[in-house]
């Protein structure tokens, strides 16, 4: 039926995000190349409020992102709550290579970025510093499903974090997630996606998971790598998935009444698959020759 999948990333903004890290693996880059290049297209567009420059802020005004990078084989690089950079899904690579650590956060991550060479920038665009004040005159903080970050006034668009998955020309495997995490969240707060295990999980034996929407639910069943165990266990990506998200329902039970959480996946030999908590979540996936679609997973409610 449907070719192989070689890239699969979260929400609609995936399909651009896609087509670069396509690009990528036509010149015979890696996995990781793939998918820092398909990140990065998430990262630097302005119109979306949840990833990169244009990203809403903490409480208290500051735009902190959260990224992780890892291929298939343990080489891993995190960065949490960093500021001013734009394109954090680079710097958890440098953190990778150029570090004998896999985690840095916050001013350590900042510093860090600013030896490596990257240049600061202004994360808060004029259009989320509007939105953060309209918010302030409530500062109600309910995550509400598939638009924690949207329906602000103000018209921010209704992405979210991006999460990729890709596949090398040599079969090799790398993913990359990153965001600006839950608008107007608590100074300090971390989320799933930096967080190897919950946003993020690759391995070359079985395949890479990645999640989107409420990181503390996420972190609550380690769900990328549930899923990544599921599909090790024999179930293919979909069922894979459809298991972690009815487990953390099984947990949480009222909890996540109005939360969304979704988990997406790729194996190894391309099958893609995903499932949420509730309608509304997109994947875009691509095949070798390049041609992408975007699938609207199914849900538990
Ligand atoms: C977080 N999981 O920081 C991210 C946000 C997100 O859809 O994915 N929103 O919790």
């Amino acid at each position: 039926d449907t070719p192989p999948a070689v890239l699969v990333s979260t929400w609609d903004f995936g399909v651009p995000a896609n087509a670069a890290a396509h690009a990528v693996r036509q010149a015979s880059g890696s996995a990781l190349d793939m998918v820092e290049a398909g990140a990065r297209v998430a990262e630097a567009d302005v119109t979306n409020a949840s990833v990169g420059i244009g990203g809403f802020p903490d409480r208290e005004g500051h735009v902190t992102l959260d990224a992780v990078i890892m291929n298939g084989r343990g080489d891993m690089g995190s960065v949490c709550a960093l500021e001013d950079i734009v394109h954090a899904v680079s710097v958890a690579r440098r953190v990778m290579e150029a570090t004998p650590h896999v985690i840095l956060v916050g001013e350590g991550a900042r510093a860090f970025a600013l030896d490596q060479g990257f240049e600061t920038t202004r994360l808060l665009t004029p259009a989320a510093e509007a939105v953060w004040k309209r918010w302030l005159e409530t500062s109600d903080y309910a995550p509400r499903a598939n638009s924690e970050n949207t329906d602000w006034p103000g018209g921010a668009s209704d992405h979210d974090t991006i999460g990729i998955l890709g596949i090398d020309l040599t079969g090799a495997m790398a993913g990359a997630c990153t965001t600006s995490g839950m608008a107007f969240k608590m100074r300090g707060r971390v989320g799933d996606s930096p967080i190897p295990g919950a946003g993020l999980s690759v391995d070359d034996e079985v395949g890479a998971a990645t999640g989107t929407g409420v990181g503390e639910d996420i972190l609550r069943v380690s769900g990328a790598h549930a899923v990544v165990e599921a599909m090790r266990a024999g179930l293919d990506p979909d069922a894979a998935c459809k298991r972690v998200i009815e487990r953390l329902a099984r947990l949480r039970g009222d909890k996540i009444a109005d939360h969304q959480v979704a988990l997406l996946a790729l194996d190894k030999q391309g099958r893609a698959g995903a499932f949420a908590l509730r309608p509304g979540f997109t994947y875009a996936v691509t095949d070798a020759a390049g041609e992408t679609r975007l699938v609207r997973a199914e849900s538990l409610f």
